[in-house]
Formats: structure tokens, sequence, C-alpha cells
């Protein structure tokens, strides 16, 4: 059991190039979008950023609605470290935010006060696989890089048990 909740505690918390979070929000469902690149979380440019690539963001997270769209992402504040993606244009039916046309990556005209924000609706969730990982990503939120894995496995138990009452209640 342990092993397995190690397993499953170290694969969503491993970011992968491409990789997205949400940070500054009141949870996992908003926040200035940051993507994970060369080792390194990093910003997205304000240019050409609209619903379209916000829709492949939260359905990248999990999520199947936008709630709404920042172009300057003050209410989560700015970001630091690299702005790695400027000029996206997603046609919106990507599933992963790397997939749509930008400029190259680290390639940009732009400050961090132009990052960006997205909310997503945090009810609409996809079924299935995308359920399980927005619930671990939900779980594991507020431990972001360093956690022991005794505590992420207590972490893990207690939201299955959790979502599990709460569901099966309805
Ligand atoms: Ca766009
Ligand atoms: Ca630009």
């Amino acid at each position: 059991m342990l092993l397995l909740c190690a397993a499953v505690c170290l694969f969503f918390s491993t970011a992968y190039d491409g990789s997205l979070r949400l940070v500054g929000g009141s949870g996992p469902h908003e926040g200035r979008v940051e993507i994970f690149y060369n080792e390194q979380w990093g910003t997205v440019c304000s240019d050409g950023w609209d619903i379209r690539d916000a829709t492949v963001v939260c359905q990248q997270l999990g999520y199947l609605q936008v709630a709404a769209v920042f172009v300057a992402s003050v209410p989560f504040g700015v970001g630091n470290g690299p702005i790695w993606l400027d000029e996206v244009a997603c046609s919106g039916t990507e599933a992963s935010l790397t997939q749509c046309n930008s400029s190259a990556i680290g390639e940009t005209d732009c400050s961090h006060y132009e990052d960006v924000g997205v909310s997503c609706l945090a009810e609409g969730r996809l079924n299935g696989w995308w359920t399980l990982q927005t619930r671990i990503r939900t779980c594991t939120y507020n431990i972001e890089t360093v956690m022991s894995i005794h505590s992420c496995c207590l972490y893990l138990i207690a939201c299955f048990v959790l979502n599990g009452t709460s569901s099966r209640g309805r």
C-alpha cells in the first residue's frame, strides 16, 4: 500500500515538459498560468491570449470550462523566472498547450506584468482519468515541490476517504 501510494504521489508531483499549474488563486482551478520547461516553471504572455487558449489550459488540467480569462494576472500576482510562451494561438481543441502555435519557447518581448491567468469552472470536470487526476492534484495542491512520501501518502488516503464519502453520500 505504501509503495503504491508512493508511486502515485511521485507520478503526480513530477512535472514534465509542458506540465501546467495555476498559481496564486483560491485553489488549483485558478491562478497565473505556469508551464514547465527545461526543469523550470515559467509564465505565459498575454499577447494573443484569449478564451480558446484558456480553454486548452482548463481542459489540460481536467476542467470542462473556463470561468474567466485574465490577460494581466493582477489578482494572482506576477511570476518570476522565464516567460516561456508568447503569441499563443490555440484553436481550442488541442489536448495540451504545447500543441498550440506560439512563438518559440522562451522567445518573447513581454514583461511579467503581462502574465496571463485563468479561472476554470471547478465543478465541471471531465470524467474518468481526468477526474481522478484532478482530485489528486487538488489534494496535493498545497504541497508544492518537496514533501515526504509519508506525508504525501497520508494526504492522499485522507483525500480518497473524503472524496469517496462525499460522492457516495449523494
Ligand atoms: Ca490566442
Ligand atoms: Ca509578444
